[in-house]
């Protein structure tokens, strides 16, 4: 049967290239007899989303001719923890444990500073700390993935974890990133001002939220890769936005 990529983004003062600032964005994989009820989805995430209402929105759907490949979804695990600080420590041991260099987690976060209202994620090679892909302030946008509904249900409640289509999208798009092989680690958590919860995921760790990343009311997000003995940056990105997986448990 015929596999459709589905994307939605959605703005406010206009489109994200006109300098409009970023809502929401979604993506998902769909039949072409669920189509309607796919875009149905995206539309009401970008018009629910806390950061207000969008005055810009494209949804896109594209036919995918290249084969899918399927796995695993990353094991998961929740840390409860009680500040941001207690938090953004347990981040940074994590992702040491996964292979990264103190030095480059710190140069990270100082970097992080300046990429504030950023779309999509950004690149950092472990061992010059340096920011290597060249997104500028769009970042790259992992597509192309999905977890099928009743089979990340059976998933959920295996794992007694709460249904939600936002914790759904962040194991889908972490597991792709992390199956490759120059990825090291990711690090993540929302631009949505009412969701604090974040990760660490890696080979290693699997995928760790983390309970407090950051304060209620903050709308800076962050994602970052953490990429090794990359030989092929555009293959790299190409693997990201374009290659086809589906999560299947
Ligand atoms: C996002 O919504 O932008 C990222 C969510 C990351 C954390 C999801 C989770 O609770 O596991």
């Amino acid at each position: 049967e015929n596999l459709f990529s589905v994307r939605m983004r959605a703005s406010k003062n206009g489109a994200h290239e006109n300098g409009g600032k970023h809502i929401s964005g979604g993506e998902q994989i769909s039949t072409y007899s669920h189509l309607k009820h796919t875009v149905n989805v995206l539309l009401d995430k970008a018009l629910t989303h806390s950061k207000g209402n969008p005055d810009f929105m494209q949804i896109q759907l594209e036919l995918i001719d290249e084969p899918i490949t399927k796995c695993e979804p990353l094991h998961i695990e929740t840390i409860e923890v009680e500040s941001v600080e207690e938090g953004q420590l347990i981040a940074r041991n994590l992702l040491e444990k996964s292979g990264v260099p103190r030095a480059c987690i710190e140069k990270a976060y100082q970097q992080m500073k300046e990429c504030s209202g950023l779309r999509g994620a950004i690149l950092f090679d472990i061992h010059t700390g340096e920011r290597i892909d060249d997104r500028s302030d769009k970042g790259v946008r992992v597509s192309r993935m999905d977890w099928f509904t009743t089979n990340y249900e059976k998933w959920a409640n295996y794992y007694k974890m709460p249904v939600s289509q936002r914790v759904k999208e962040a194991l889908v798009l972490a597991t792709k990133v992390n199956r490759h092989p120059a990825t090291v680690a990711e690090l993540c958590w929302s631009d949505d001002p009412e969701y604090i919860t974040g990760y660490v995921a890696s080979k290693k760790a699997g995928y760790q939220r983390i309970t407090r990343l950051k304060t209620y009311g903050d709308e800076q997000g962050c994602r970052i890769f953490f990429v090794n003995g990359l030989s092929d940056l555009d293959s790299y990105i190409h693997y990201l936005e374009k290659e086809p997986l589906i999560i299947q448990w």
